[in-house]
């Protein structure tokens, strides 16, 4: 039974990969994600915090083309996207993308590497377009101790996904 809102999470998410706005996901749309992050935390590709933020999207599109790409012509539609985000989350395939790709956006934060993302690392990591930094961070800082740990951080990234936001 789909969610209320449901829908309308996977097309976003769907916009949000299509990095170049052509329609469909390609192989292009997650290298190109991978380079937005590392240009936005600063972290350069030939590190191996570099390197793990490529390989966490590289990863996601490999088992995104496995699982969606049904006609394997290299490229995912919205329809074949959105009609699949429901059963790549009962399956636990979102989660198997997402969690690489959170731990490697969060270790690419942590500049001091200290295991925690503060208030000023946090701008980094957090683009989304209209977002109040402060209040996201409020929200992300679950137990409220003025930083964000790995386990908060992956959840929060999670519930932005699905909707549950
Ligand atoms: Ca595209
Ligand atoms: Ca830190
Ligand atoms: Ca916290």
């Amino acid at each position: 039974m789909p969610q209320p809102g449901f829908r309308e999470s996977a097309e976003r998410n769907f916009n949000d990969l299509d990095t170049d706005g052509d329609g469909f996901l390609t192989r292009y749309d997650y290298m190109a994600l991978a380079q937005r992050r590392l240009e936005q935390t600063g972290v350069r590709a030939d590190t191996p915090e570099g390197e793990a933020v490529v390989d966490a999207f590289l990863n996601a599109w490999d088992t995104h083309a496995r699982a969606l790409d049904t006609d394997r012509d290299g490229q995912i539609s919205k329809e074949e996207y959105v009609g699949s985000f429901e059963t790549l989350m009962r399956t636990g395939a979102l989660d198997a993308v997402l969690t690489p790709i959170s731990r490697a956006t969060f270790a690419a934060a942590d500049r001091d590497r200290d295991g925690w993302i503060t208030a000023e690392e946090f701008g980094s990591v957090w683009s989304r377009r209209g977002t109040d930094l402060t209040a996201a961070f409020a929200k992300v800082d679950a137990d409220r101790d003025g930083r964000i740990s790995f386990e908060e951080f992956a959840r929060a990234r999670r519930d932005l996904l699905i909707g549950e936001d």
